[in-house]
């Protein structure tokens, strides 16, 4: 029998790093490693079952929410409420925060954020999707909490993650004492510690964002774009273009091989895309973590003030030498862009 090392184990093992170390954040760890193995399970077969294809609604974000997004969303909420370690949900799936003030969550501390399953449109044509999850101890002192709970800055995080549902399933989180990584065993239905200590590395070779959009870009990601395409044999240019449309799978690799990640602003997208609780702040946690940088071109993402549950940032995240450098074409082509994202931030 290898020794074989369960997300469960290793969770208790460093229990003790945990400044409130009673099992409480332990426990709730699990619960969100419980669901996603039940997501996982519907992921792998869902051009099986009748849950593709659109579920008749729209999301918050206006967007056509497929069957799985439901499904995902069920589950994780379904699991967070019988855990009762946590006391507010925020999901992107909902338009407002959902309170959790049941007998067995009444002295419950924690807060979640979470996307349940981003990149879902992607689900239909087999590209790998994620669920991306925050953590915070709740800020109200008693009684049911409130939004207040969950507008908290990124560095207030206690905890985040992600799963994802790729070529292999995935679990990979921190609690602010570096990134492990798990990956589920289908023959015993558990997550092993497979990926310790990861390490984002500090450049890379690879740059993914969507160059479909490139016309209403910044100046200085089209400057930097071009940067990174331009011949260099000393600083190991032209790189690689790689975007797979899901977050999570993006950075993933990018974490394991290096590489930068840019969701900038776009005409449509104006204050950009990505949502700051739910998506950059737990993925921006996980990276610094890691040793990599997340920042909207500006600011360091976990540093931004959150004003509201479905906010949107920019987000340039990855190996630390190529977000600087990025950083500094946006410093030098769109100056003008640091004062309209903190009038955002007010
Ligand atoms: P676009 C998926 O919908 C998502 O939220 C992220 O996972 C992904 O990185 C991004 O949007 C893709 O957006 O505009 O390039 O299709």
């Amino acid at each position: 029998m290898t020794n074989v090392m369960t997300l469960g184990q290793f969770i208790i093992e460093r229990q003790a790093e945990f400044p409130y170390a009673k099992g409480e954040l332990s426990r709730l760890l699990r619960d969100i490693g419980i669901a996603a193995k039940i997501v996982n399970r519907e992921v792998n077969k869902a051009g099986l079952v009748d849950i593709l294809g659109e579920a008749g609604t729209m999301n918050v974000q206006g967007e056509a929410v497929k069957k799985l997004d439901v499904y995902a969303n069920e589950q994780f909420i379904s699991a967070l409420k019988s855990g009762g370690e946590c006391c507010l949900i925020a999901s992107e799936e909902n338009e407002d925060v959902i309170q959790i003030d049941g007998e067995v969550s009444r002295n419950a501390r924690y807060v979640v954020a979470i996307d349940p399953l981003d990149g879902s449109s992607n689900i239909d044509v087999n590209v790998a999707v994620g669920t991306i999850f925050s953590i915070y101890r709740r800020k109200t002192e008693s009684g049911p909490c409130t939004k207040i709970d969950v507008l908290q800055k990124g560095t207030e995080q206690v905890a985040a993650g992600y799963i994802i549902y790729g070529s292999s399933t995935m679990l990979v989180y921190t609690t602010g004492h570096g990134v492990n990584g798990f990956t589920l065993d289908p023959s015993i239905g558990e997550f092993c510690f497979s990926h310790p200590n990861m390490v984002f590395p500090k450049t890379g070779k690879m740059y993914s964002l969507n160059e479909g959009n490139y016309v209403h870009f910044p100046e200085g990601v089209k400057k930097y774009l071009k940067y990174c395409q331009a011949e260099d044999k000393e600083t190991n240019r032209p790189y690689t273009s790689r975007y797979i449309g899901s977050m999570v799978a993006d950075i993933h690799r990018n974490m394991i091989k290096g590489g930068i990640f840019i969701y900038p602003t776009t005409a449509s997208s104006p204050k950009g895309k990505l949502r700051l609780v739910y998506e950059c702040n737990p993925l921006a946690f996980i990276v610094e973590q890691a040793g990599g940088r997340a920042t909207n071109g500006f600011k360091r993402i976990m540093d931004l003030q959150v004003n509201e549950v479905h906010q949107r940032t920019p987000i340039f995240i990855g190996s630390e030498e190529m977000v600087k450098k990025a950083e500094e074409f946006m410093k030098e082509f769109s100056p003008e862009l640091k004062e309209v994202l903190e009038a955002v931030e007010a």
